[in-house]
């Protein structure tokens, strides 16, 4: 790993690696400062099997955060290396390194005294709220074409079910035959759920620069608790703004886990919900009438297309996801699900929040 640290243009020396164990695709270090009061890094290994096109990858992240510490210093922001992140460039002015055996490397500047929460408050909610409705406005200006889709139809919902319906029909694992409650479950709602790629043929849901991966963890808040820096831009693309609001609710208005075994845990905590969307249509002045309606839709979106993906990698033998054990995926499959069953409970009350 020396050989790869040494590839960077780092400010400082740096000890060892520590591994760091944030998402499901990309491995990730700590590099810390040799010295007190010296740089510290983070160094990801991109998963290149998912991330494909790694220079249009690291090209977005470029963009997205040169484009993001223009506004915060126009604005007069202090702390900018706090507010959003930098990637080091190789010596040789790369935006990564490959190795010899083909794998991807990049390194951010570490941002420093940073927490993250896994589970959010109502009131943490509300600030998560503005600070995700501020950061699509703050990428709102990115001219058209400028980002590449960096994993092509991402949140492409209709793009989700084929994989789903050629993942039936391979059975690579031989798990379709005791699975069919799930997969009634998921067809039921295809043609419902298609709605957000509908409107958007019919030119009337049109796309935003989004982040498409609004987990609360992917927010750092600083050491008054305050949200400070939006991490994981890999996926930062054009979408439906549904998809930012949907994934947050997905992951942070919900009582249980999103891998959790019992289902009973699971329901929609309507108070970080409420909190969430306060704050974010604060922030988020752009939207148009039919987008604000469509937002509770956005919720039960995000959660069946994430049923659908968790579930068409456990049919495909679990290829995509880091898992911690054999079942992992349809035990992720099943928390979803019942979030979706307990999102669609929710409607009526979801309604009523955002006409408030
Ligand atoms: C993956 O690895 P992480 O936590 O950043 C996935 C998201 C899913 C999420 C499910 C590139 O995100 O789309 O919503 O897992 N990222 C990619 O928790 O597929
Ligand atoms: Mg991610």
């Amino acid at each position: 790993m020396n050989i790869i640290i040494s590839q960077f243009a780092l400010a400082n020396a740096v000890l060892d690696p520590k591994p760091v164990k944030v998402g499901f695709i990309n491995d990730s270090f700590i590099l810390p400062a040799a010295q007190a009061g010296g740089k510290s890094y983070f160094l990801q290994r991109i998963n290149h099997h998912i991330f494909t096109n790694v220079d249009a990858l690291q090209e977005n992240i470029l963009k997205v955060t040169n484009h993001i510490r223009a506004k915060l210093l126009a604005a007069g922001v202090q702390d900018v290396q706090r507010r959003v992140l930098e990637l080091v460039p190789t010596k040789d002015g790369k935006l990564y390194y490959k190795t010899p055996e083909g794998d991807y490397w990049r390194v951010y500047v570490l941002i420093e005294n940073a927490t993250s929460q896994e589970k959010v408050t109502p009131e943490s909610a509300f600030l998560a709220g503005q600070a995700f409705g501020e950061f699509q406005c703050q990428l709102a200006d990115i001219p058209e074409g400028e980002l590449v889709e960096s994993i092509p139809n991402f949140h492409n919902i209709e793009f989700r079910l084929q994989q789903f319906d050629d993942a039936i029909r391979d059975d690579k694992a031989g798990r379709v035959a005791q699975t069919k409650d799930i997969i009634d479950a998921i067809n039921a709602r295809r043609e419902a759920m298609c709605l957000a790629e509908r409107l958007h043929r019919e030119g009337k849901l049109h796309k935003h620069i989004n982040h498409c991966d609004t987990k609360v963890n992917n927010m750092l808040f600083d050491e008054e608790g305050k949200p400070m820096c939006i991490v994981d831009l890999d996926t930062v693309m054009p979408g439906y703004v549904l998809s930012d609001f949907g994934d947050f609710m997905r992951t942070a208005a919900n009582t249980g886990e999103e891998d959790d075994k019992n289902l009973d845990n699971i329901h929609v905590n309507m108070e970080v919900f409420e909190a969430y969307t306060r704050g974010y249509l604060s922030r988020a002045t752009f939207l148009t009438d039919l987008e604000k309606s469509l937002l509770p839709y956005g919720c039960r979106l995000l959660s069946y297309m994430q049923t659908v993906r968790f579930f068409t990698d456990y049919l495909n033998g679990d290829t995509y996801y880091k898992i911690q054990y054999p079942e992992h995926n349809l035990v992720r499959t099943y928390a979803q699900l019942r979030l979706l069953e307990e999102q669609e409970k929710s409607e009526e009350a979801m309604n009523a929040v955002i006409a408030k």
